[in-house]
């Protein structure tokens, strides 16, 4: 069995996605995510003119080998642009082995480890009391998990709040939007949002919350302890960790569970921050880590140190890696929880799939493969659109952490 045939699909059903598709000399294709927000047509470009030409007349079966030489062959290793390359290439090929063997991918990596998998939603507003509200909303829609962001008295915008109810969407169309970050103002206001939907709703719920990367290693630890009565679930991005030894010191002072990792690209991002049990849930993720392969080694260590997974989810990832994904978690054994933010009704029609939401969890029948599928004729009519996430500065001018 061979490649045939391979070819990108850019498409903006509200928002930009590349698809990979991966054609056998048999009939059965498989696709694969290939989204970096803000960044689409580098990694396809790099899939068009340096991996595609690659592929043809490879066996499709071979999906470690293929792994290997797209990673060690290309001689260049890591960064966001080559990994989501190559995870785009090892969801197709998992893709097709499943609708060979007919098993869905969580068979082939093992079998069903839960009946679903637990997932957050997003409750967001401009105020406490309309962040309120809409977690009121999300405990009637049935998630048993709510991460909860609201916007800060004295700035204009802030990370996690939204335009509508149901489809937070951070990347605006044409150039970067710029937008002004106040932390203290944040630090503030942040626990009194949290005792707030406690004294509402009690402590039945899972609550998390994202602080973007904002943040101090020392700002991060006071906020991480101001927030200990509330109970979450998680402090996500507490700082940024391209130096992981900073959050020892966050680690050294709060008992907030810790998440990071949705901007990682491989094992090597999160090593010391795992083995140092630095943090609580790695959250890197198929499409931008290199796959289903590589995710399976990073969840593999993590789980050697009692860390769970908790991937990035955002509407920048296409369905094709929210199947991905719901696959990985049935299976995965140390699981914690999946992001899930609704993709536009336009976007599910391009991208048919087998997942749904039920009571809180994400479930999936057996079907073959991931269980998703690309309607190119529906995609054909949403052309790409220029967008970009916002860039953020402090009230002096000074570039920040968006
Ligand atoms: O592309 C960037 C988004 O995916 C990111 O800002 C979303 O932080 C995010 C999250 O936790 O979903
Ligand atoms: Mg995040």
């Amino acid at each position: 069995m061979q490649i045939k045939h391979a070819y990108t699909v850019v498409t903006s059903p509200g928002r930009n996605f590349v698809t990979l598709k991966i054609v056998t000399d048999e009939g059965v294709y498989g696709i694969g995510d290939a989204t970096l927000n803000g960044r689409e047509l580098a990694v396809n470009a790099y899939l068009e003119e340096h991996v595609i030409p690659c592929l043809i007349g490879r066996d499709p079966r071979n999906i470690e080998d293929i792994w290997q030489y797209l990673y060690r062959g290309a001689y260049w290793r890591r960064g966001p642009v080559t990994m989501t390359a190559i995870a785009a290439v090892d969801m197709a090929l998992w893709d097709i082995k499943g609708k060979l063997a007919g098993m869905p991918v969580h068979q082939l990596l093992g079998g069903r480890s839960r009946d679903g998998v637990m997932v957050y939603g997003h409750a967001n507003g401009r105020d406490h009391g309309e962040a309120i509200e809409a977690v009121g909303r999300y405990i009637e829609m049935g998630y048993k998990a709510i991460r909860v962001q609201s916007g800060v008295p004295g700035l204009d915008k802030a990370y996690g709040v939204g335009k509508g109810d149901l489809y937070y969407e951070p990347a605006d169309k044409g150039l970067p939007d710029e937008e002004v970050w106040d932390t203290p103002l944040y630090l503030r206001h942040t626990p009194e949002l949290f005792r707030k939907v406690r004294d509402a709703y009690g402590y039945d719920h899972h609550l998390l919350h994202d602080g973007h990367h904002r943040m101090t290693p020392i700002e991060a630890a006071r906020l991480g302890r101001d927030l200990e009565p509330f109970r979450l679930f998680w402090l996500e991005d507490a700082t940024p960790a391209e130096n992981q030894e900073a959050f020892r010191l966050i680690r050294s002072h709060t008992t907030t569970p810790l998440a990071v990792g949705e901007i990682f690209s491989s094992l090597w991002d999160c090593k010391d921050l795992i083995q140092n049990q630095l943090i609580d849930y790695i959250r890197a993720t198929i499409v931008h880590a290199g796959g289903i392969t590589h995710l399976r080694r990073i969840a593999d260590f993590a789980a050697l140190h009692q860390v769970r997974t908790g991937c990035h989810g955002a509407t920048d990832l296409s369905p094709v890696s929210m199947a991905a994904a719901v696959n990985f978690g049935l299976w995965v054994p140390n699981f914690g929880i999946q992001e899930y933010m609704r993709h536009t009704e336009a976007t599910d029609e391009v991208f048919p799939h087998n997942y749904r939401f039920v009571n809180g969890f994400m479930e999936m029948d057996e079907v073959p493969g991931l269980g998703v599928d690309l309607d190119e004729t529906k995609a054909a009519r949403y052309p790409y659109q220029r967008a970009y996430l916002p860039v953020a500065r402090l009230r002096d001018g000074t570039v920040w952490n968006w």
